[in-house]
This record gives C-alpha cells, sequence and structure tokens, in this order.
C-alpha cells in the first residue's frame, strides 16, 4: 500500500464570543482536514490548526509524501525535516501552544502522522486503539469545559447561540447545568484569567456549591501574577481538583506550588521534552496536559505518558477549538493510555458544525465511546468538508487572533500578560 493522494482542505467552523486572557474568540475557528487516501483506494484522516502558517507547512510537506507507505513513519518524519521549519513561522497565541513556532514539527508531523494511522488501522480492519496497543477503556471521560462568553448578538458576524451571556454566578452555573444535562460531565473546567480574579473565584465557588460532587479545574492561563495566585490559592483551597496554569513561566509555576502545595496544571509551561525535563527539576507542574496537536502525534504523546508515569506526575488532556476528527483521535489515545486518569478537556461542545458522515460525535455519560470498527471509526461528510471550506473562504480569517478581536467589541481593551 503507497500514498497515491494527500488532500489538505482549510475550514472554517463557527464558534461564540469566548473570553480568555488573550480576548474573544473570533466568530470562526480555522482546521485543516487532512485526507491521506492510498493506491488501494483507502482514505485515512486527520485534522489540526487552520492557521495560515500550519496550513502553508502542510501543503508544502504534502506532495512529498506520495508514494511512501503509510507505515513508514519514519519517512514522514524525514519528509516533515527536510521541508524545514522556516514556513511554520507565524502569529504565536500563548494560550494556543499549537501556535508556537517552536512546535512546528511536532504539530506538521503529529498531523500526518494521525491519518497514516487510521489508514494503517483501515488497511488491517483494526480501530486505532488496538494500533496504539489496546484499550484500556472504551469509554473516554471528558470535562465540562466553561467559558465566560458575551451573548453572540454583542456583534453581527457571530451566529446566533443558544448559550447567551455568561458574566456571572448565575448565568456561569445555568451554562454548567446546560452542559451537564445534555452530555452528563462528570467534571468540569472553567476557563479563566478573563474577568477580575476574585470575582471568577466566586463563580467556581458557586459552581462548587451547585456541584459539590464534581471535581473542579480553573485555568487563568497565566494571566495572575505569581501574588494573584497565591493570594486566590488560599480562597481555593480544598476547591480544586487542580490549579491549571495560573501564573506565568515553569519557575513562577514553582513557586507557586511552593507556596501552597497545590497540584499544578500545565499546557503551558511544559510543552515539549526539553521543559518536561526542567519541570523535573523543579517540581513545578505534577499534573501535565497532553495534546497530540503538538506533542507530536498520537505515539509522541504515549511517549510522553510514559514519561508521566515514570517521574509520578500525573496525565490530563488539553483542547482547543476542533471537531470530530480530533475528537476520535483524542478519544482513541485516551483510551489506549492507563495513566490518563483525569477527564479530557474538549470545546466540542460549543461547536456545532461538522464534517463527519452522521453529524456531531455523541458525548453520553460525559464520554465518548470508542468502538472496533477500522481506523478512527468516521468518514468524512465530503458536501459538508465543502460548505466549510466555503465559509472559510467566505469569512477571510487566515490567523487566530483573539486581542484584535477583542478590541473590535471593546476599543479601549488592551493586552497585557499578566494583567491581574
Ligand atoms: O479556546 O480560549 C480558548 C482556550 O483558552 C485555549 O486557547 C487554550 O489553549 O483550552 C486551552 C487551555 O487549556 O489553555
Ligand atoms: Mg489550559
Amino acid at each position: 500500500m503507497k500514498i497515491a493522494t494527500v488532500r489538505i482542505t482549510p475550514i472554517a467552523v463557527s464558534d461564540s464570543p469566548l473570553l480568555n486572557a488573550s480576548g474573544v474568540h473570533e466568530p470562526y475557528a480555522l482546521r485543516s482536514i487532512i485526507e491521506v487516501e492510498a493506491d488501494n483506494g483507502l482514505v485515512g484522516l486527520g485534522e489540526t490548526y487552520g492557521d495560515k502558517p500550519v496550513l502553508d507547512s502542510l501543503t508544502r510537506v504534502k506532495n512529498s509524501l506520495t508514494g511512501l507507505s503509510p507505515f513508514d513513519l519514519t519517512g514522514l518524519w524525514q519528509r516533515v525535516h527536510a521541508a524545514g521549519r522556516s514556513a511554520v513561522r507565524g502569529v504565536e497565541l500563548d494560550v494556543s501552544p499549537g501556535s508556537q513556532a517552536s512546535h512546528a514539527d511536532q504539530k506538521i508531523f503529529g498531523a500526518f502522522e494521525v491519518a497514516f494511522l487510521d489508514l494503517q488501522a483501515r488497511s488491517l480492519g483494526i480501530p486505532v486503539h488496538e494500533l496504539l496497543g489496546g484499550a484500556v477503556r472504551r469509554q473516554v471521560p471528558f470535562s465540562a469545559y466553561l467559558f465566560f462568553k458575551f451573548a453572540s448578538d454583542i456583534d453581527p458576524s457571530y451566529q446566533p447561540d443558544a448559550w447567551g451571556e455568561t458574566l456571572d454566578e448565575t448565568q456561569l452555573v445555568t451554562q454548567a447545568r446546560t452542559m451537564i444535562d445534555r452530555y452528563g460531565f462528570g467534571s468540569i473546567k472553567l476557563k479563566a484569567g478573563a474577568l477580575d480574579p476574585e470575582h471568577e473565584v466566586a463563580c467556581l465557588k458557586a459552581l462548587k456549591r451547585a456541584f459539590p460532587d464534581h471535581p473542579l479545574r480553573i485555568d487563568p492561563n497565566a494571566n495572575w501574577s505569581l501574588d494573584t495566585a497565591i493570594r486566590m490559592a488560599k480562597q481555593l483551597q480544598g476547591d480544586l481538583e487542580y490549579y491549571e496554569d495560573p501564573t506565568p513561566g515553569l519557575d513562577g509555576m514553582a513557586a507557586l506550588h511552593k507556596a501552597t502545595g497545590l497540584p499544578l496544571a500545565t499546557n503551558m509551561v511544559v510543552t515539549n521534552l526539553t521543559e518536561f525535563r526542567r519541570n523535573i527539576a523543579l517540581n513545578g507542574v505534577q499534573i501535565v496536559l497532553s495534546d497530540h496537536h503538538y506533542w507530536g502525534g498520537l505515539r509522541a504523546t504515549q511517549t510522553l505518558a510514559a514519561m508521566c508515569d515514570t517521574f509520578g506526575l500525573g496525565l490530563s488532556m488539553h483542547s482547543n477549538s476542533h471537531l470530530g476528527i480530533s475528537l476520535m483521535a483524542m478519544s482513541h489515545l485516551a483510551a489506549a493510555v492507563p495513566n490518563l486518569t483525569y477527564a479530557c478537556d474538549t470545546h466540542y461542545p460549543w461547536q456545532n458544525e461538522e464534517v463527519i458522515k452522521g453529524g456531531k460525535v455523541a458525548i453520553t455519560g460525559g464520554c465518548v465511546s470508542v468502538t472496533d470498527e477500522p481506523g478512527l471509526g468516521v468518514e468524512l461528510d465530503h458536501d459538508a468538508l465543502g460548505a466549510l471550506h466555503e465559509q472559510y473562504l467566505r469569512c477571510g480569517l487566515v490567523n487566530r487572533d483573539d486581542a484584535t478581536q477583542m478590541r473590535k467589541l471593546r476599543p479601549d481593551w488592551s493586552l497585557r500578560r499578566p494583567r491581574f
């Protein structure tokens, strides 16, 4: 079996005005959909970031893959390296590690690796979780990912969303209740770093009162100074499953852990093995959020999992806005990683559109099921793909830029990190 054609299709997916430390989500989230077609007609699927630097790199690599065996992951690495790193420079959004140029090769390799693995598994008639060594769980738990947000009518460029505004305790508890009723999530993550920290902590405490049995996480994306993070920690003692990236830098996180003893988690300061090694020396964070999109694919994330196991760190999973191909890649991976014991993050409930046949993947009892269907178990809906590609061309966005979007809505807003 040899690769005959590779197709990369950029798409834009409607998104809501979700707030974070860098500003607000734009009306569309950008993704790239990858199809790797073999000479026997089988197609492997992948999904990754849709920002221009990534798209350019994917496009540069894709033609060099023709003729390669989809089992030849070493050959894939060689072709990614040969295409060179320079093309991936561009916008860097530090709440979104995938946008960092330092992860260029891992990102591009990982995007194709998922499609190669999907193709391998399809050709063997086995699911990806089996290819990865076998499932330890068939139901993969995800957490309710809550955001402060504006109502969608804040600007006509947003599609109407039924979530409404979420800026206070009551609205946040309502958002949580809707998500938990709809999807059955058993744990909650609050995206913070957007509003005043005292207010965000009061909101988290309202969640604690409303959902006393749900483990809670708060993630200010390093928008709190060390002093603020310590002050908030005193109020949060006992409320948190883990405290995710409250303050900038590995040294800051190490000082915070020393001062508070709270379990700290990150998707910002341990994003490669060099940072992993430094973290062990500093005891900065105790839980690493994996993400195959920038760790270099599914197998590299299994290596990260083994490293966490060896060094006694916890393992969870990070998410950015994504669709079902990414969700299934995350789920097959999580199914095959024994020490991934925390519910994974997912933005999936915030997206209404899909590119896979049958529409949205079901989340039931807070979990995504992995089955024995070959590969990732999903097929591309070409009509839906075409429509979302048209949307990409129409919307005119080519890079994620939450700060510029915030300034459109709040002209006096400026980006400061840490803000609080
Ligand atoms: O979508 O606004 C967002 C998130 O803040 C995302 O960009 C982060 O990368 O979810 C992520 C996180 O856990 O930091
Ligand atoms: Mg995070």
